[in-house]
């Protein structure tokens, strides 16, 4: 019959599936297509109605209306463009996420240039796709008995109940270890008196920071100058101190040896993860997990590491996906993850789960279980089994399907501290992860032919892909990638070590550029290569200025592996800008609009701020004894690892 031709479960002789189980009372009756069980089975047929009418509902409204992501970010997040804070209206990584789809939302543009018809295509395959493997799905699930679907459903919540609690027992088992003195954790002071005069200047505006968040804002997360009080951060939930344990190594280095007790001291006593509370995954390992890493590997405190390890277990829920690729959004409470709703359709971000394994690896190290590693190796097997466009590694990836989202691919904003990583992992297993080094060097080679460009003017900038077609925009943030191509120089295959000097020297310099085009010298968070403009931000929504760390991180690698003075000198004019146009008496604020000649404060103390814009600064005016690049690794928020060479053993990671 028709029905049991569309359904199985419907054919069923003794009324199996869904429908058995409801027409199989106890009269013989029902058999006959009469009375109650032909009543059962309209019911069944209506209800199987009501499925297929909402799976074409579902369809038509992902194929007919435009991105959520656009609707979602600008409607849930971004109302206004020009910042409060990056944490504020960011919903993604501090700087990651947040940019790109703050971005879009203000400016409408979420797919707008490229190919439309290929484009269309393109998602147009990948939603039918989609919409093919949840009905498969939902056939499967109906042709099950109600008591196979129970049993499922039982063995699945077995299942998260026995990963919590294993995870759990990671904490309970920390085993004792020896801490290993570090490598240059403080320096000299240097032999030049100007450069010492630098250096001091820049200990001091991190006392100015740290003793007005100390005065404002203890105990919360940042601190807002102007009006001298607490910031929140949605980032971080009901987890509280993000300036301090952002801190924490920034005070150590600058020997702030009072300072430090006091930020010891608050995380002894104050800082709690038994909270009911949903943070961003990436936002609380980077600053967090990374932070107290940190100040562990420095000071050889244990309640860093306990309290690192402690958080790192508290995350580990967020990797019960079926593909094991982490939600971006967990509550540490009940272990519940998701994505957020605005990225493509409920993907996961390359920028988010790509920028994990440091801290992971460094996890499993100092709690003796391998269990942290394993989820960020996983990672790698995912991505290492997808195939790339054109080489290069997209935004998204679906963390239930396994499968990439959105083809957009950039090295700023959702993608940037994944190829960080991947260049870090090597150099931090003391060049023994080859897998790494060899991912890095492949999406390297594809972002120099897909991705970057020199402008009329000669200035090399990394511009951003959508579905194969360029936007040549670059963001604050992608300033970065300068000190990244410097530091993986070295190693480069095919004697290319001089070219990625070069080019990260070229991406310093335009970004350098990006600043010396405004009024206060600092640069904007994206600037653009077209229409007649060259390094300058054209958008409104695009001028602003959060204390953000990028530029000044490339000057530092570059400074230590050239000893050029230039960096110095454009560093230094990076401290003078900072002075002159953020500066406030209650401690350092963004700016709205970088070409203004008026105060455009947007009040918030970011605390990257402390964790990297001054760390980095107090570097490129230090010698280079302290932190030694051959034996420090530099997290994506600045934070300090140790390189795990063969010889280091705290503990032996020798268990599940
Ligand atoms: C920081 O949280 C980190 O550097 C991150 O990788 C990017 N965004 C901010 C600073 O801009």
């Amino acid at each position: 019959m028709p029905v049991g031709g569309l359904l199985p479960l419907f054919s069923s002789p003794v009324g199996g599936g869904l429908g058995g189980g409801l027409g199989g009372g106890s009269g013989g009756g029902g058999r006959k297509g009469s009375g109650p069980a032909a009543f059962r089975l309209t019911e069944k047929f209506v209800l199987l109605l009501v499925f297929s009418a909402f799976i074409t509902l579902c369809f038509g409204a992902i194929f007919f209306l435009p991105d959520s992501s656009k609707l979602l970010s600008g409607v849930l997040f971004h109302s206004s463009p020009a910042l409060q804070s990056a944490a504020d209206h960011k919903p993604g990584p501090g700087g990651h996420a947040e940019d790109a789809a703050e971005g879009r939302a203000g400016r409408g543009e979420e797919g707008a240039p490229g190919d439309p018809a290929a484009a269309l295509e393109d998602n147009l395959a990948r939603i039918r796709e989609n919409h093919e493997r949840a009905l498969r799905e939902a056939k499967e699930t109906l042709q099950k008995l109600p008591e196979e679907i129970q049993r499922d459903i039982l063995l699945e919540k077995e299942k998260v109940a026995q990963d919590q609690l294993r995870d759990k027992a990671v904490f309970r088992r920390l085993p004792p270890v020896a801490f290993v003195p570090p490598v240059g954790a403080v320096g000299r002071e240097p032999a030049d008196a100007a450069i010492r005069e630098k250096r001091a200047k820049i200990k001091e505006m991190m006392k100015h920071a740290w003793n007005n968040y100390k005065s404002y804002a203890w105990g919360l997360n940042e601190l807002k100058p102007i009006s001298k009080e607490g910031h929140s951060s949605s980032l971080f939930g009901n987890i509280k101190g993000a300036t301090i344990v952002d801190a924490l190594d920034t005070l150590f280095i600058m020997e702030m040896k009072d300072e430090f007790e006091d930020a010891k001291s608050w995380v002894q006593k104050n800082l709690d993860f038994n909270v009911n509370a949903e943070v961003s995954v990436f936002e609380v390992n980077i600053r967090f997990v990374g932070g107290l890493l940190s100040a562990y590997y420095l000071s050889g405190e244990e309640i860093f590491r306990k309290k690192a390890v402690e958080l790192g277990v508290k995350l580990l829920p967020a990797f019960h996906t079926p593909s094991g690729i982490p939600w971006a959004l967990l509550n540490i409470k009940s272990g519940i993850g998701r994505n957020w709703p605005w990225a493509s359709g409920g993907s996961s971000i390359l920028a988010e789960f790509g920028t994990l394994h440091l801290e992971f690896i460094h996890l499993s190290h100092l709690s003796g279980n391998s269990i942290f590693a394993e989820k960020v190796m996983n990672i790698r097997t995912v991505l290492n089994n997808l195939e790339k466009p054109q080489g290069l590694y997209p935004n998204y990836l679906n963390p239930s399907s396994g499968q990439w989202g959105q083809y957009h691919v950039s090295v700023g904003g959702l993608g940037d501290s994944f190829y960080e990583y991947l260049l870090k992992a090597w150099l931090m297993s003391d060049k023994r992860d080859l897998e790494a080094k060899k991912m890095y060097f492949d999406a390297v080679q594809a972002i120099e032919t897909h991705l970057i460009r020199k402008s009329s003017k000669g200035l090399t900038y990394i511009a951003e892909w959508k579905g194969g077609l360029l936007e040549h925009k670059m963001g604050h943030l992608t300033c970065f990638a300068g000190g990244m191509f410097a530091l993986g120089a070295d190693d480069a295959p095919a004697g290319l070590t001089q070219h990625y000097l070069q080019l990260g020297a070229e991406i310093a310099r335009t970004c350098h550029e990006s600043y010396n085009r405004t009024f206060v010298k600092l640069g904007p968070e994206a600037f653009r290569f077209d229409g007649g403009v060259e390094a300058i931000a054209t958008r409104q929504n695009e001028k602003y200025y959060i204390l953000r760390p990028e530029v000044v991180e490339t000057y530092m690698y570059m400074w230590r592996l050239t000893h050029d003075p230039k960096y110095r000198k454009w560093a230094w004019e990076a401290v003078e800008a900072l002075e002159n146009h953020c500066r406030v008496n209650g401690g350092y604020s963004g700016l709205r609009d970088v070409y203004l000649k008026h105060n455009s404060y947007d009040d918030v103390q970011q605390s990257f701020f402390l964790a990297e814009t001054l760390k980095y600064l107090y570097l490129i005016f230090s010698d280079d004894d302290l932190l030694p690049l051959e034996h420090w690794i530099f997290n994506t928020e600045a934070h300090l690892l140790p390189i795990l060479s063969p010889n280091r053993k705290e503990v032996e990671v020798n268990e599940k």
